[in-house]
């Protein structure tokens, strides 16, 4: 030993928390559906309300953990909806962990694989709430448990999702006017292409060409119409193009990916890590979207992004419109990750009428900061989650 380390005083530490202090005692979903400033359109949904199932857990040493599970518009997003999820919560994954400690996090993971095949944003939410309950417990922030912070800040992107293309820019320069964004993603796929093409041709030309701009078509293109269309995104000067085919169809996204110009980032076609595997394998695209709905849960999120990197992929920090508490948790992971080159598009927060946490995310100078406090670092807002639980 050093003689610098002899001579350090001993400081005090917590009393040890035993695995037995954290026994899960209770688990409980809560369905709840939030307004959104202004209809947020997908080419398979719209929202005008978000749905959330808001998850608590409750353990042996009284302390509270929250998580969350986000759905767009039911089950059209992915196969989940808040009322698959909630009972998913309460009739399958509640009893395969009650009285098992919280802290053993990988053996609770396997534990809810058991109960429960896919149900990924069912697990996530419960996930989400046993680390937040642990972390309070110990005092420490989730970001700690996941490995520790390599950042406490990172760049939001903001979706345009109106359709109404005056609209999309008048709100896209209000966002650079109070530097709470600078780069945006365009959803295509309700329209005609030829229509989306003009409403990202009045963009480009209102914002300039330094802005960043990605359009996410949520599966809607076929291939042909990739081969058609693809060029005029290009000379738009599209940094990224999310998921234009089908999920399923990953041979036509490879081809599509050989001849873009421009990356293609994979959103619905991979969940998994075999899923990643395989279409990182195929060269389905160059950039992967990390999303909780799509891991299962924090700790299975950072295997998918070390899945990701190995077949080459740029990480993406992906979001389903997430209040702060789902937002916390995917930054707790976010800010863990060697490497995320685009950054996140966690502005769930900023378009729902009322956050769900005492004090929402600080979004400042087009950057969301990694909350710090212990476990998610977001209180829950009873008034908020009575105001906005399902009635009847
Ligand atoms: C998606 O497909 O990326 C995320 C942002 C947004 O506008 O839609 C979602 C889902
Ligand atoms: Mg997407």
């Amino acid at each position: 030993m050093t003689p610098a380390l002899k001579e350090l005083p001993k400081t005090d530490f917590l009393p040890r928390l035993r695995p037995a202090d954290t026994a899960i005692r209770g688990i409980s979903a809560t369905i709840l559906e939030v307004p959104t400033f202004r209809r947020h359109r997908l080419s398979n949904t719209e929202v005008t309300h978000q749905g959330y199932v808001l998850v608590r857990v409750l353990l042996e040493n009284g302390v509270v953990g929250i998580g969350e599970a986000s759905r767009l518009g039911g089950p059209r997003w992915a196969e989940e909806s808040v009322e698959s999820i909630a009972t998913a919560v309460e009739t399958y994954l509640a009893p395969a962990l009650l009285g098992q400690p919280a802290m053993n996090f990988e053996a609770n993971a396997s534990l809810m694989g058991r109960a429960a095949t896919r149900n990924y944003a069912a697990k996530a939410a419960v996930e989400t709430a046993l680390f937040d309950a642990v972390g309070k417990s110990l005092d420490l922030p989730a970001t700690v448990l996941l490995g520790g912070s390599v950042r406490r800040r990172l760049g939001v992107i903001w979706a345009l999702a109106s359709g109404d293309s005056g609209q999309e820019l008048e709100e896209a320069q209000e966002k650079l006017r109070r530097r709470e964004h600078r780069d945006f993603k365009i959803k295509f796929g309700f329209n005609k292409p030829t229509d989306d093409l003009k409403r990202l041709e009045v963009l480009r030309k209102g914002l300039g060409d330094d802005i960043k701009l990605i359009v996410d078509v949520n599966q809607a293109w076929s291939e042909a119409e990739c081969i058609r269309y693809m060029p005029a995104l290009h000379a738009l000067g599209v940094a990224l193009v999310e998921q234009p085919v089908a999920a399923r169809q990953l041979d036509a996204m490879a081809r599509v990916a050989a001849r873009s110009p421009m990356p293609l980032l994979i959103d619905e076609a991979a969940f998994t890590k075999e899923e990643i595997a395989r279409a990182g394998a195929m060269g389905c695209g160059s950039v992967y979207s990390l999303k909780l709905v799509k891991s299962g849960g924090l700790l299975e999120m950072k295997l998918a992004a070390g899945v990701a990197v190995a077949h080459g992929l740029e990480l993406y920090g992906g979001c389903l419109l997430e209040s702060s508490i789902g937002a916390a948790a995917h930054l707790a992971v976010f800010s863990t990750l060697p490497k995320l080159e685009w950054g996140t598009e966690h502005f769930g927060p900023r378009i729902l009428v009322h956050d769900l946490v005492t004090r929402p995310l600080r979004f400042t100078d087009f950057e969301v900061e990694v909350p710090d406090g212990p476990g998610l670092g977001v209180e829950l807002d009873e008034d908020k989650v009575r105001a906005f639980a399902r009635k009847g």
